[in-house]
């Protein structure tokens, strides 16, 4: 096989929590009184929580001090760790989890690959709480994507060569990470689109041919 292990993003490729990011952020921005909509909302994607932020106080009339974007950060977070109680086993789509056990049992090793500090609690939510060989999310980084510093990271909980990985990712900025860790990437969703895709996934399942060739 062309791959030794699958590194997998997690927000928009092993669920869904990006409806929960835009209901968190939209209660923050109305608060503050900024214009914040669902293409805002896009530009968000695998960017980590500070930088999101950042991206939404574009719109801000004033400056705020560290202090104060810290405050909303936190606070963006408790809204949404609220919703992410919603989640449930069912939030994980039966296609995911075959895929995942079917790639298992061909031999690879798996792994998450995150910017979110909630990672471990979404994948506890979802069933997969056990499931990964390694977790490299928002806790263990110092550098958001498109830094590789995660997929890297990832790479070594494995102990696997970057090379030896595959990273699986909706967003432009996990597209770039990989490529810059020296890793192919398959894009699924938005990101199936874009040239820095090495595979375009039409779906999950796929990636059982693309670690075959
Ligand atoms: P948190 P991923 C990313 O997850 C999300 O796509 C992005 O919208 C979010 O800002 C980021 O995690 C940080 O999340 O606030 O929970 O630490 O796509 O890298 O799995
Ligand atoms: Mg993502």
């Amino acid at each position: 096989m062309k791959y030794q292990g699958i590194i997998f993003d997690l927000d928009g490729v092993i669920c869904h929590t990006d409806k929960y990011h835009y209901q968190a952020w939209k209660k923050l921005a109305d608060k503050l009184e900024v214009y914040f909509d669902e293409v805002i909302n896009n530009r968000l994607r695998g960017v980590s929580r500070m930088e999101s932020l950042n991206i939404i106080l574009e719109k801000c009339d004033r400056e705020l001090t560290i202090q104060e974007k810290e405050a909303c950060a936190k606070e963006k977070n408790e809204f949404y760790k609220e919703l992410l109680k919603n989640m449930t086993t069912e939030d994980l789509s039966q296609e995911v989890r075959e895929t995942l056990e079917q790639l298992r049992e061909k031999g690879l090793k798996l792994a998450i690959g995150s910017s979110s500090k909630n990672a471990g609690f979404i994948l506890e939510r979802i069933g997969l709480g056990d499931f990964f060989d390694a977790v490299s999310d928002g806790n263990n980084i110092t550098f958001s994507k498109p830094d590789p510093e995660v997929f890297l990271k990832a790479a070594q909980f494995l102990n696997l060569q970057p090379e030896q990985c595959l990273v699986v990712e909706d967003a432009e900025a996990g597209l770039l990470a990989a490529k810059r860790g020296n890793m192919d990437c398959a894009g699924i969703g938005e990101a199936a689109k874009s040239h820095l895709a090495t595979y375009k996934l039409r779906d999950f399942q796929e990636l059982l041919s693309v670690v075959e060739k």
